[in-house]
């Protein structure tokens, strides 16, 4: 856990050196350790001593490689007074057991005919490439903050690469901002790079081909706004499951008024591959606006990615509300369902008074080894951990028996004389992982009948709901032996007899089980 505005108490010197916490989640009392970095130790590949800076920002920004956690500080002051940003390269297994310290080189540059030291920002975006052990780095910062990137292969020798030179002046555009892989195809990776500031604020996002060094491909936000910090986050994600990999990207804070500012909005670019065949723009883009469209919600301000029904997913991650939210958006293989996503706030698992819920999210561990990513869930002060669980479709029927109502028809009324009818109700589940036949499910089952006047206080026809609470462990249950009698008021009590009635089947699945829930899935 990376908390890069950590002010120790115990520091002589009182800095906000900024702190990374090795946390046990799956035990019992949770006792974070620190891992701390060593001052004096040569940083690699120059002569010079690493001495810790105030304000630093050690640990905003953290990378697993296949042996190393990276760990960034992008704020920290070398010798010459200029932030230029460093990085720490940690054993995986044993994160004291410090390995490497290391930073792009200072280059010096010319402003109005003086000489000054560049503010790299290095390490204030990190992508890293499993296929070739790359690690590509943003230096937003870089030559009066017109920013740039660089890579970093295995043997940390270091490959700048140049971005295209624009006409109009691009200082203050904070280019690598955000920085990606984009995998081409199964052997071939291009860079994906965003200028979030480009041209006033309407920022840019562009895919190099690092061999050729050829802008392949431009994606920009749409004319209908200002500084909406375009690029501000970019993922890089197979939606819908065919090979071929989509492109979301973050513009926190689009605005549509003055009362719903920074609401912010997604991006999600398809078809990309075939887009950079040819001159012709054919890629897709999709957008999606801030849900709730909540004043300085900032949508989109972080985006991960997770499999968490197996089935290509992605959430998303804002500040809404003062508290707080993630959203998740689930990937079919025609695309992202826009319509259905998944809204989470502190509220919701029991929290009170978080700020900045969703300010970070982490998808990559699987702390309860069940099968499935779970989630990390920062805010500003602590971090949640949220266990995640197979997600089971449900599927559900139901029969009615007579077809029409008969209110002088009271045969299956059990002597009653008001009028009723039956129902059989079927549900089919299904999952990609839970075995239905090993563990017990318990769902609450509600029959009622739905009334469009609202300002009804009472029911129009329904004597009373109708609850059940079922326990299965197969994947399909009926109500067949025992169908639901469903009894209504009496005719003269039911003021409309002529609208017809919508019977409602809610099926919630009963989470008191949580703990014995699929303990050992797969
Ligand atoms: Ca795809
Ligand atoms: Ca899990």
């Amino acid at each position: 856990m990376g908390s890069p505005n950590y002010h120790s108490e115990s520091n002589d010197d009182d800095l906000i050196t900024g702190a990374v916490f090795s946390c046990p989640v799956m035990e019992k009392f949770t006792q974070c350790d620190r891992i701390l970095v060593d001052d004096n130790v040569e940083i690699y590949g120059s002569n010079l001593h690493y001495q810790r800076s105030n304000k630093s920002l050690f640990g905003m920004t953290m990378q697993l490689t296949t042996q190393a956690i990276i760990i960034c500080a992008p704020n920290w002051v070398g010798p010459d007074d200029t932030p230029e940003g460093i990085c720490f390269a940690m054993d995986r297994e044993q994160p004291t057991k410090q390995r490497v310290i290391f930073k792009y080189l200072r280059e010096t540059l010319v402003r109005s005919n003086r000489p000054y030291e560049s503010h790299n920002l290095f390490g204030f975006s990190i992508a890293y490439n499993h296929r070739n052990n790359d690690l590509l780095f943003g230096l937003p910062g870089f030559k009066d903050f017109s920013g740039a990137i660089c890579r970093f292969d295995e043997n940390l020798t270091v490959e700048k690469i140049k971005l295209p030179e624009y006409r109009k002046t691009t200082t203050n555009t904070y280019s690598g901002y955000s920085v990606a892989f984009f995998p081409l195809d199964e052997s071939f990776d291009v860079l994906l790079v965003s200028t979030p500031k480009y041209l006033n604020f309407k920022g840019k996002i562009e895919l190099i081909d690092t061999n050729s060094r050829q802008v392949l491909a431009t994606f920009m936000s749409k004319n209908d706004t200002m500084a909406e910090f375009y690029g501000a986050t970019m993922l890089v994600v197979d939606i819908d499951g065919d090979g071929q990999h989509e492109l979301l990207v973050g513009a926190p804070l689009y605005s549509i008024s003055s009362k719903r500012r920074e609401i912010g909005r997604v991006y999600v670019y398809g078809n990309i591959r075939q887009s950079m065949i040819g001159t012709r723009r054919l890629y897709s883009e999709q957008i999606i606006i801030s849900p709730l469209k909540a004043y300085g919600g900032r949508f989109g301000a972080n985006l991960a990615a997770v499999d968490l029904n197996l089935d290509r997913f992605m959430g998303n991650a804002p500040f809404e509300d003062d508290t707080g939210a993630i959203y998740i958006y689930y990937g079919t293989y025609r695309g992202l369902d826009i319509d259905n996503f998944k809204r989470i706030t502190p509220e919701n698992i029991g929290q009170q008074n978080q700020l900045g819920f969703g300010f970070n999210i982490w998808t990559e561990t699987d702390f309860d080894s069940n099968g499935y990513a779970d989630l990390v869930i920062g805010t500003l002060q602590r971090s949640f951990v949220l266990r995640s669980y197979p997600i089971i479709n449900v599927n559900a029927s139901m029969i009615f028996e007579p077809r029409g109502i008969n209110f002088s028809d009271v045969r299956h009324c059990s002597g009653q004389r008001n009028p009723c009818f039956l129902t059989t109700y079927c549900i089919d589940l299904s999952s990609n992982r839970f075995q239905f036949s090993k563990h017990e499910l318990t769902f609450n089952v509600i029959i009622s009948i739905t009334d469009r006047n609202l300002d009804l206080k009472e029911e129009r026809v329904l004597r009373k709901h109708y609850n059940q609470t079922i326990r299965t462990k197969s994947n399909r249950y009926c109500s067949d032996k025992q169908p639901v009698r469903i009894v209504l008021k009496n005719k003269d009590d039911i003021f409309d007899i002529i609208t017809p009635i919508e019977v409602q089947l809610s099926i919630g699945l009963q989470s008191k089980q949580t703990e014995e829930f699929c303990p050992h899935c797969p």
